[in-house]
C-alpha cells in the first residue's frame, strides 16, 4: 500500500482541476497576449479564473490578486517592494516577523538586513505561535511591514491573524501574512479582515505546481520583482501561464467547496490517527487540535530520529516529513520545534503527517499498525531511548 502523509509539502491535482487544465495545454495554448483568436480564445478561461481567486479568498473587486510562480515569489515581492517603496530612502528600516516563518520569509529577512533592515524575530510560546499582545511593543514608528504566516507550515497552529491585523490596522503599519498552510484548509475572508499583502500557492491545496499569488489591498503600489513585458498590468512580468491559473483557480473553488469536509473527514481522520499515536510511550504533539488545521500533526517521538523514522515509513510505502533538512554529516533538528524550546534530542524525533481531502480510513489504519511496529523496532535498537515516565515535563 502506498500512503501520501506529506500533504503540507504538496499535494496531489485533483483530477477535475487537470481536466480543466488539459485543453490549455493542447488545443488552446495561445499566448493570452497576442490579438490573434489562438490567444483570446483564452480569455474566457482565464477571466473564470480570477473570478474564483476572488471569490475564493473573498477579496474585494478593488483589491488586486496578481499571479505569480509560488509562494517563495510571492514572499520576496512583497518584502523586497515594501524596502523599495517604504524603507530604501525613506525614514523606515524595521520589519517584525516570527521565529518560525518557512525559509521563504527567513532568507529574504537576512538578505535584507544584508541591506541595512533591522529585522525583529518574534519569539513563539510552547504552542508554537507568537504571544499577540508582545507585539505591540516591538512597533515603533521605524517599522515598515509585519509578516506573520497564517498557519505554521510544520505544526498546523492557526496565529491570531485578526488580532494582528488590528494591531497592525491601529498603529498604520503594513501586514502581511504568508498563507500558504491556510488557503484552502480554513476559511478565509478579506473582505473582514485588514491585511495588505496575502501569499498563496496552488499545489498546496491540489492545483498545479509552479503557480501562486499575492494579495493586495486597495491595489496598493508594489514595486514588481519582475520587470518586462508588462504584463498583469505592469505588476508581473513573463508571459501567463494559462493552464496554471485556470488549474490555480478552480483548485480553490473546490477547495472552497470542500472546506466542511476538510474540517469534518479530514479532521476526524487526522484525530484518529493521533488518537492512536497518543497511545506510544514518550510521543509528545505539538498544539492542542483545535488550534491547528485540519489536516496537521507535528510529533516526537522519543529516542527515534527523525529521518530514521521516515526511511521505515518509507519503506512501507509511507510518505510523511521530519521538516528538517538530511544533511551530509549532521542530521539537522526540526527549527520550529528548537523554537518552542525543545532540547536538542527532543528536535531531532520530529514527525509531520499532513493529510488531505484524498486520505482515506484504510490509509490511516495501515499507518497505524506500520508506525506502532516501526516504533517498537526503532526504539529496541535506540541508544537514546529508556523509559521516563515524567519525560514530556523534564524536556520541554
Ligand atoms: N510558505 C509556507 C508557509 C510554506 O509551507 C511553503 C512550502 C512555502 C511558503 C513555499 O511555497 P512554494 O509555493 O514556493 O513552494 N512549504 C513546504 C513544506 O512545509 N515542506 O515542503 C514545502
Amino acid at each position: 500500500m502506498r500512503v501520501y502523509l506529506d500533504n503540507n509539502a504538496t499535494t496531489i491535482v485533483d483530477p477535475k482541476v487537470f481536466a480543466q487544465m488539459e485543453p490549455y495545454f493542447v488545443q488552446m495554448y495561445g499566448n493570452p497576449n497576442s490579438l490573434h483568436d489562438f490567444g483570446s480564445e483564452t480569455h474566457p478561461a482565464l477571466r473564470k479564473a480570477m473570478d474564483q481567486l476572488y471569490c475564493g479568498l473573498n477579496a474585494d473587486d478593488k483589491d488586486d490578486i496578481v499571479i505569480t510562480s509560488c509562494a517563495t515569489e510571492s514572499n520576496n515581492w512583497v518584502l523586497k517592494g515594501v524596502y523599495y517603496d517604504h524603507i530604501l530612502g525613506k525614514d523606515k528600516d524595521h520589519i517584525i516577523t516570527s521565529e518560525v516563518e518557512h525559509p521563504a520569509i527567513i532568507s529574504t529577512c537576512k538578505f535584507l538586513e544584508t541591506l541595512g533592515v533591522k529585522v525583529t524575530y518574534l519569539p513563539v510560546n510552547e504552542k508554537g505561535i507568537i504571544e499577540t499582545h508582545t507585539l505591540k511593543n516591538f512597533i515603533t514608528e521605524k517599522t515598515a511591514l509585519v509578516t506573520i504566516m497564517w498557519a505554521n507550515n510544520e505544526t498546523g497552529m492557526l496565529f491570531p491573524i485578526e488580532e494582528i491585523s488590528k494591531i497592525c490596522k491601529e498603529t498604520g503599519v503594513l501586514f502581511h501574512s504568508d498563507a500558504v498552510q491556510a488557503v484552502g484548509k480554513i476559511p478565509i475572508d478579506l473582505k473582514k479582515l485588514d491585511i495588505d499583502f496575502l501569499s498563496f500557492s496552488a499545489h498546496k491545496f491540489h492545483g498545479p505546481k509552479g503557480i501562486g499569488g499575492l494579495y493586495i489591498k486597495d491595489s496598493q503600489p508594489l514595486t514588481p520583482l519582475f520587470h518586462g513585458g508588462e504584463h498583469m498590468g505592469g505588476r508581473r512580468s513573463g508571459t501567463l501561464d494559462v493552464p496554471g491559473i485556470i488549474g490555480m483557480g478552480e483548485a480553490l473553488e473546490l477547495a472552497v467547496h470542500n472546506l466542511d469536509f476538510e474540517n469534518n473527514n479530514v479532521r476526524k481522520l487526522r484525530d484518529k490517527l493521533e488518537d492512536e499515536v497518543l497511545k506510544l510511550d514518550d510521543v509528545f504533539v505539538v498544539g492542542s487540535r483545535d488550534e491547528r488545521t485540519p489536516n496537521t500533526i507535528l510529533v516526537s517521538v522519543k529516542g527515534i530520529e527523525g529521518e530514521a523514522m521516515l526511511w521505515d515509513l518509507n519503506k512501507n510505502g509511507i510518505a510523511a516529513s521530519t521538516g528538517s533538512a538530511c544533511a551530509s554529516e549532521d542530521l539537522e533538528s526540526n527549527p520550529v520545534m528548537e523554537a518552542i524550546g525543545a532540547e536538542a534530542d527532543l528536535a531531532h524525533t520530529a514527525l509531520r503527517l499532513s493529510l488531505s481531502r484524498f486520505t482515506t480510513q484504510e490509509e490511516i489504519d495501515y499507518t497505524v499498525v506500520i508506525l506502532n511496529d516501526a516504533v517498537k523496532r526503532l526504539r529496541a535498537i535506540s541508544s537514546t531511548y529508556s523509559y521516563a515516565p515524567d519525560w514530556h515535563d523534564s524536556k520541554l
